[in-house]
């Protein structure tokens, strides 16, 4: 699998759907595969939902988004490859709105609805975005796109979500990025804990614009003003595009509102860290982020994103650290949890952070000094953090952790996810990732969770200011061999003072659900998902 597609919330089922190759563990004869879920956390596989079968999307049915029409009506925007190797956006609308589960999608007799100007290689537009209505009651939406290397958001406007014409103007571009795909636009609510459906505009929202870059596999995004007269958006800081949601791993992202929680959630893609020759000996490859829920930081400069709440379903034991010095070159393991598959929580004091080593301005690339300075050199604040996935005696094991630098009379907080150890196999691509995190180390306790399922390590640091996902291929840290530890190789020593460290049971995953399954299986898999269901016709509806 890759992109995360079409996310949207329709009668009490969350809907996810997905890039996907029925036919192998590599990128090739893309359909939407459709999950549905009640919580987020457990999911039923559907049949795929859009696939090719038309002139206008013979070729593949490539990434697009969802759109909530009035009337609670979905409808999906997507990129068609069609006869001529084109892309082209076509429209796809369920055929029963009575299905909660929105089980078939009926595509547009209008499509393919928009097709490549003439100014635009056909090759380089696609990913429709989920639509917003103005005051004017117009539909926008932007098609990501390049033109002589620079990537760009066309922006196309409808009255009917039928016929769309190109606007004069672009929503957002920048010079020699290559092609954005999957363009994201959505407001943000600056003073609230609430996210906002996409068309919300009011005096106390931002709109984040996103863009997935291809040509070095990375999501950014900047926040600004947008102006639905004119179409014009202004970005806050006159810097380009500078932040990312994730500084390792993360991709293609997309975010949907759900309106029965009144939160904006955002998914993304992780791919593998090792080969093809891998991904076809293991049968899969890719796999889709934890949710995390986005809301502006308290800063107002950036994004704040924390795993959905519902994802604490999962916790199973707990083990506790309070108030525990850690001094410098120590470790301490964590016992009692499947460190193999846990949820971690650490918080950390730092005695004072007057010794914090000096850093050159200059020198001042994240991911370099991660990698150059590593988890394993001695540092003064720092390194300190989780060893994750370790072996017994450590011959493989995943670090993030923290270095506290001083610049410019500024302390900066550096958050790392060292792979550089994780596994024994030479051949897997063990980059290290880093990033700075906003937190001031003298007012703030400098805090990280990190979610480690087998071979993903999902962490959120600052309380989500700055996250890093990596995947990792050990050959000895696996189930029962996998410990935990905390540790400083800093000489100053730090303080936990707090650490909470739960097992994570397995989501339930049930494989497709097709016609042809004797009704009792049909039920068990919804009570087995915990649900009350009773029948109606060919279907369970959930009480
Ligand atoms: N993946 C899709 C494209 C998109 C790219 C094809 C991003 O629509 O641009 O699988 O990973």
């Amino acid at each position: 699998m890759n992109d995360p597609i079409g996310p949207l919330y329709y009668k009490g089922v969350y809907h996810l759907f997905y890039q996907y190759n029925p036919f192998g563990a590599v990128w090739a004869n893309l359909v939407w595969a459709h999950s549905v879920s009640y919580d987020l956390v457990n999911w039923v596989h559907l049949d795929h939902a859009i696939y090719p079968k038309e002139p206008f999307d013979i070729n593949g049915c490539w990434s697009g988004s969802a759109t909530i029409l009035l009337g609670d009506k979905p409808a999906i925007l997507y990129t068609g490859i069609d006869i001529k190797n084109r892309q082209v956006q076509n429209l796809a609308v369920p055929k029963n709105l009575s299905d909660p589960l929105l089980r078939e999608w009926v595509k547009s007799p209008h499509n393919p609805l928009m097709t490549p100007p003439d100014d635009i290689d056909p090759t380089l537009f696609r990913d429709p975005s989920t639509a917003w209505q103005g005051p004017d009651n117009i539909w926008r939406v932007i098609i990501g796109s390049e033109i002589n290397g620079d990537g760009m958001a066309i922006l196309y406007r409808s009255k009917d979500f039928v016929n769309w014409t190109r606007s004069q103007n672009l929503l957002h571009s920048s010079n020699k990025t290559g092609i954005w795909e999957c363009p994201d636009f959505y407001p943000v609510s600056i003073n609230g804990e609430s996210g906002l459906d996409t068309s919300v505009q009011t005096r106390f929202t931002k709109h984040v614009f996103k863009a997935s870059f291809l040509s070095n596999h990375h999501d950014y995004y900047i926040m600004g003003n947008y102006e639905p007269k004119t179409d014009r958006y202004s970005v806050d800081m006159d810097s380009g595009l500078q932040l990312r949601y994730d500084y390792g791993k993360f991709y293609a992202s997309k975010t949907f509102f759900d309106s029965a929680k009144k939160r904006r959630i955002l998914w993304a893609w992780i791919n593998e860290s090792a080969s093809e020759s891998d991904d076809i000996k293991k049968g899969w490859s890719g796999l889709q982020s934890i949710p995390r829920s986005v809301l502006v930081g308290k800063s107002g400069k950036q994004l704040v994103q924390w795993p959905i709440k519902e994802i604490e379903k999962l916790r199973a034991k707990q083990v506790n650290i309070h108030d525990k010095e850690l001094e410098g070159g120590s470790v301490l393991e964590v016992l009692g949890i499947t460190a193999s598959q846990a949820d971690v929580e650490v918080s950390f004091d730092l005695p004072t952070v007057k010794e914090a080593e000096l850093l050159d301005p200059n020198l001042a690339d994240p991911q370099l000094l991660c990698s150059q300075k590593s988890a394993y050199k001695e540092g003064i604040i720092g390194p300190f953090g989780l060893l994750v996935l370790t072996s017994m005696e450590f011959k493989e094991q995943t670090a993030i952790f923290f270095r506290i630098y001083k610049s410019l009379g500024k302390y900066l907080v550096l958050l790392c996810s060292d792979q550089s150890r994780s596994s024994l196999r030479a051949e897997v691509d063990k980059s290290t990732y880093g990033a700075f995190v906003d937190v001031d180390p003298r007012h703030e306790k400098i805090s990280l969770r990190t979610l480690i399922d087998h071979s993903i390590v999902e962490s959120f640091g600052g309380e989500g200011r700055t996250c890093i996902t990596a995947r990792v291929y050990p050959t000895l840290a696996i189930g029962k061999e996998a410990h935990l530890y905390v540790f400083n190789n800093g000489t100053q020593g730090v303080k936990i003072s707090r650490l909470s460290a739960w097992s994570m049971k397995e989501a339930q995953i049930v494989p497709i659900l097709k016609e042809e399954r004797p009704q009792p299986i049909k039920k068990l898999i919804f009570e087995d998902l915990g649900l009350k269901v009773e029948q109606a016709g060919n279907c369970y509806i959930s009480l």
